[in-house]
């Protein structure tokens, strides 16, 4: 496939005939035109399946409930190409692993379980049941259950979750790394901290009664499309949108709908946001102090004019502790501090705290921008601080919400997939099935790793995703793979992660959640959750590629059964008839009594929120403060300071998700058919004494004697903070040290490396570089 690379100012609106273009496009382009058709249009209904694309919630209002990027998952997946034994018979893996990701996830979908020949390097076609034998044979091999590894993607069922898990704890572990350990670990974290539950505390509806939505280190029209229609009503409601993004994007912009036929026509399109701030690279803690600090100023000069501030006191002492140490916190933060670190304007900042002053209904959402620093976990915190500060919780149109990434990433948490359960869970499980949980903390990503790197773990078995592309530290995060005794991946794309096996390998191919499930009692439906506590039905229509094909469901029974019997849990019973897996749910989890009548309910049924009830449930019985300082620098100090150093941020381009590549088009950012791009201040490219285009080396500045260096990346000039810069993830995942991850989070830093640009004297090939077409 050939690309012609180009960039270009976007300058229309996010949204509109651009979008309804590319959406066909890739529908059509697709050579199974009516079935794409079909599956768009039962996306997100009752009887059809939820969208894969991201954890947005969905109103079932409009008629063609998709976005452009949902459309292209299911597109994707619809494909009637084939990845089968003629394939691998044809290319070694040596081979493979020259290809890129586009490459690999383009050739189709996996149809066969695969065993990775180590003498002739090769895959080759395995029965399902030598499959579970060879990894039931692992298993029992292992001195410790801790030798066992565990990862989750968070497109994986509620249903396929829970038996993993349970698997997982019936061996005897709780080394459950997932996707969210590198995605909203601190948003659970600090919200598990603050407010007692580790997740948003909205609901969709609430969007139509803000007065104001701030919405930090988030992009929406690329990565959250839906939310833009959410942003929009809000904004037609009068609700105030105020941006802080280190870049500036265009779907934060502007955006018309494409739902709309009439503003397509007249191209009409709205501002979205109100404000637009632009802050440093982790500067958000400071731009948020700052801010308290603005109202701090206000409160007491009007509790001194008229007796009463302007926080909610009523709402501080019915339901918070610790707000003393906090307004003590924020007195010794300086302006100077303040300012330096977030990079805004005092005026900026003073502009963003009266807009929050003046607004009764107030809610904050964030992303990655936020989650992916050293001090994320503390970011949280304060954007809660303020929230409580205005009793911004518990009333309709406010409060806080993290905006999920992976369709069911918040579902599995809800699962038990969890490397620090609580207690709570183990026992309701340990007596449920007989048994004694294993308490000890399991492993998260990073740690898992370093595990491997150990030569600790025997064997990794991977349910969806692609850590050797997601994680940090690619050639390290490969090495790990590598040195395990066995790797499995049930997936349903060819992706790296099969191309760096362990000593031995499986692939084994799954079903996709748009397509039919049949078992023995019939067609299955899954459930998921979404990012505002929403429990959904999703079954699939798209009749499998081959019967070869199973259900995740089914495959982890097998493994199951395979290694456990069925003594404590009869798992192919279970894996014939899903009603009886949300039996065991609705008996163990609270909020899912009568789960399976429950699910025919048309709009799914909403678990609840204890914070959104101002039921804290943290170790006080109330909502706490938080009252850190500010980081010391957001920047890694080291001797060799005298480096022009710059912070590099890694993020995703709109023809993508995570790991997997559908094109090479940026197009609300401009960019066209190239990926190996490095967004750059044009000040900063001219302080460098180079020219927009040249191409560069990105090295890591890191303490550890390791080089971590990309190369050929192409220099763009963007609207984006003077010693910032951006680039694409997974092709920048080489520079992530593994040992760099926020602070009880262990998130890797994706938003915030240290780094240095060399002139390229490699041009246009690296010996890092796999991304080649
Ligand atoms: N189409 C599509 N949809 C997806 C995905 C996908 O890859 N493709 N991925 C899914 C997943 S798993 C996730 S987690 C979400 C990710 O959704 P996002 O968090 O929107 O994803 P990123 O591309 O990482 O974008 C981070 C945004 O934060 C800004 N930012 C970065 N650092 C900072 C900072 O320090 N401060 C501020 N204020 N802004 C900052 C960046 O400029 C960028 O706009 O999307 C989900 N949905
Ligand atoms: N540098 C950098 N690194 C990052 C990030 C970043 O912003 N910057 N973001 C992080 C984030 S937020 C996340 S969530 C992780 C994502 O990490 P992962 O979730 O591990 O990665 P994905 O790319 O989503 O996984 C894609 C693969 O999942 C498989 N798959 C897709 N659908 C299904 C299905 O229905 N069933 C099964 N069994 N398999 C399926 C396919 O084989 C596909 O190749 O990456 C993280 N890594
Ligand atoms: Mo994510």
């Amino acid at each position: 496939m050939k690309f012609k690379s180009d960039i270009k100012p976007y300058d229309a609106a996010a949204g509109g005939w651009d979008s309804l273009k590319s959406t066909t496009r890739f529908v059509f382009d697709s050579k199974l035109v009516l079935k794409n058709i079909r599956n768009l249009l039962r996306m997100n209904k009752i009887h059809g399946f939820d969208c894969p694309g991201c954890a947005w919630g969905d109103n079932n209002t409009s008629t063609l409930s998709f976005c452009e990027n949902g459309a292209k998952a299911v597109a994707w997946e619809a494909t009637r190409r084939i990845v089968g034994p003629s394939f691998f018979s044809q290319y070694s893996v040596a081979k493979l692993y020259q290809k890129s990701n586009y490459f690999l996830e383009y050739q189709g979908r996996l149809t066969h379980p695969m065993y990775y020949n180590n003498k002739t390097d090769h895959y080759e076609s395995i029965s399902w049941d030598n499959a579970f034998t060879v990894i039931s044979k692992h298993l029992k091999a292992m001195d410790h259950p801790n030798q066992l590894e565990l990862y989750t993607s968070g497109r994986t069922s509620n249903e396929a979750a829970w038996l993993y898990q349970l698997f997982g704890r019936l061996i005897g572990t709780n080394n459950f790394p997932d996707c969210s350990n590198m995605c909203h670990e601190a948003s659970s974290i600090a919200l598990q901290e603050s407010i007692g539950v580790g997740k948003g505390t909205i609901r969709l509806d609430d969007f139509n009664h803000a007065d104001a939505i701030f919405i930090f280190g988030q992009n929406p029209g690329t990565n959250h499309p839906r939310m833009l229609h959410s942003l929009r009503h809000a904004a037609n409601n009068g609700a105030k949108i105020i941006t802080f993004n280190t870049l500036r994007e265009r779907a934060l912009e502007r955006f018309s709908n494409p739902q709309k036929p009439l503003e397509l026509i007249t191209s009409l399109s709205k501002k979205v946001s109100f404000a637009y701030y632009q802050p440093n690279l982790g500067g958000d803690m400071a731009a948020i102090r700052g801010i308290v600090k603005v109202l701090l100023e206000m409160h007491r000069i009007q509790l001194k004019a008229k007796g009463k501030g302007i926080f909610d006191q009523y709402f501080i002492d019915q339901n918070t502790k610790g707000i003393h140490a906090y307004i003590e916190a924020v007195d010794n933060t300086s302006w100077h501090d303040i300012i330096s670190q977030s990079g805004l304007k005092e005026l900026q900042i003073r502009e963003a705290a009266q807009i929050y002053q003046k607004s009764n209904r107030v809610i904050i959402t964030w992303a990655m921008g936020i989650t992916q620093h050293k001090h994320s976990v503390h970011t949280i915190r304060e954007i809660v601080n303020l929230q409580l500060l205005f009793g911004q919780l518990g009333k309709k149109g406010a409060g806080i919400c993290p905006v999920r990434g992976h369709s069911n990433v918040q579902g599995n948490r809800t699962m038990g997939i969890n490397e620090r359960p609580q207690k709570s869970f183990l026992n309701a499980l340990g007596s449920y099935f007989s048994f004694n949980p294993s308490e000890e903390p399991g492993h998260c990503t990073v740690t898992a790793l370093q595990e491997m790197l150990n030569n600790k773990v025997k064997v990794f078995i991977s349910l969806g995703g692609n850590l050797a592309s997601a994680a940090p530290d690619s050639l390290l995060t490969e090495k790990a793979l590598k040195q395990c005794g066995l790797t499995v991946h049930i997936s349903t794309k060819l992706n790296r992660s099969h191309l760096v096996p362990g000593k031995e390998s499986l692939i084994l191919p799954a079903l996709g959640r748009t397509e039919r499930d049949q078992q023995k009692s019939g067609n299955q439906y899954i459930t998921v959750e979404d990012s505002f506590s929403m429990v959904h039905a999703s079954e699939g229509i798209g009749l499998p590629l081959t019967h070869t094909q199973r259900s995740e469901i089914a495959i982890i029974a097998g493994i199951a059964y395979n290694t456990l019997g069925n003594n404590k849990v009869d798992w192919l019973t279970l894996a014939g008839n899903y009603n009886l897996i949300r039996d065991q749910i609705a008996a163990i989890i609270p909020g899912f009594a009568n789960f399976n009548t429950r699910c025919n309910m048309s709009k799914g049924f909403y678990l609840g929120n204890s914070a959104a009830k101002l039921n804290f449930k943290t170790y006080s019985g109330r909502a706490e403060f938080s009252a850190t300082a500010l980081p010391n620098s957001l920047f890694p100090t080291f001797e060799d300071s005298k480096q022009i150093s710059f912070l590099l941020q890694t993020l995703r381009s709109h023809d993508q998700y995570n790991t997997t590549i559908y094109g090479l088009d940026d197009r609300y950012r401009g960019i066209y058919g190239q990926r190996e791009v490095v967004l750059i201040n044009p000040r900063d490219i001219k302080f460098l004494g180079l020219t927009e285009g040249a191409l560069v080396d990105i090295e890591t500045l890191w303490n550890d004697g390791i080089t971590r260096r990309v190369t050929g990346f192409k220099l763009v000039k963007y609207n984006i903070p003077r010693g910032n810069l951006a680039a694409y993830y997974p092709e920048t995942n080489p520079l992530v040290p593994l040992s760099s991850y926020g602070d009880q989070s262990h998130t890797p830093t994706s938003k915030s490396i240290p780094v240095k640009l060399t002139l390229s004297v490699f041009s246009n090939n690296s010996t890092l570089k796999v991304n080649m077409i």
